[in-house]
């Protein structure tokens, strides 16, 4: 459910045609109880308008921002360069570069405008919530809570398909297990 209360997160993008991985980062947010604000711009298609946008940020409540773009990905670098807020960028897949080339665009920042860069797609999508809900939570015990507990059923969730897939109750790997590993790989034992 999204969170009500004033945003705290600027999620923007490029194109409406990044949504689909950028809302890995919206479904992150909510499940961390983090209220945000989606926006479209383009730094490229429409500068005054993500100028304007970026020049705002600060006054409308926004801690940290969360860019993703593809192709030649220059809105991450374009807001960080009108404010001071943390800028989270987020490289889109796909193009004739599957996303090399929003990575590097996202990433190769000159020193003095950073743009913390995530993996390309939405993997990194997901990670840039989980990072801003991180920064938000240095003064938020509340959130820094749900980021703990988040992690204890993500190394859960490990545990349990580590014994769904070696039908061992007790989990992990053990001598017998890594014994039937090596014969599994060396056909040994096989008439
Ligand atoms: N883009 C939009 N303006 C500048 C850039 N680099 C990016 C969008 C999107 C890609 O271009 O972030 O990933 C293609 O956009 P569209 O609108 O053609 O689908």
């Amino acid at each position: 459910m999204k969170h009500a209360g004033r945003p705290l997160v600027a999620v923007v993008m490029g194109s409406d045609s990044d949504r689909p991985t950028m809302q890995e980062t919206e479904k992150m947010l909510e499940e961390l109880g983090v209220p945000y604000v989606t926006r479209i711009s383009s730094a490229h298609r429409a500068p005054r308008k993500t100028h304007e946008l970026a020049e705002k940020l600060e006054s409308e409540g926004i801690k940290v921002v969360v860019v993703g773009a593809g192709l030649a990905a220059h809105l991450a670098g374009a807001i960080a360069s009108v404010t001071t807020l943390p800028v989270i960028g987020v490289p889109m897949a796909g193009g004739s570069l599957q996303g090399v080339d929003a990575l590097y665009s996202t990433v190769q920042m000159p020193s003095g405008i950073p743009v913390a860069t995530m993996a390309i797609g939405k993997h990194g999508a997901k990670n840039a919530a989980i990072m801003a809900a991180e920064i938000l939570a240095l003064s938020d015990p509340e959130l820094a809570g749900r980021l703990r507990t988040y992690r204890e059923d993500l190394e859960r969730s490990v545990d349990e398909k580590d014994k769904a897939l070696s039908g061992d109750p007790d989990g992990g790997i053990t001598a017998d297990s890594v014994s039937d590993a090596i014969k599994g790989l060396t056909g040994e034992g096989k008439q």
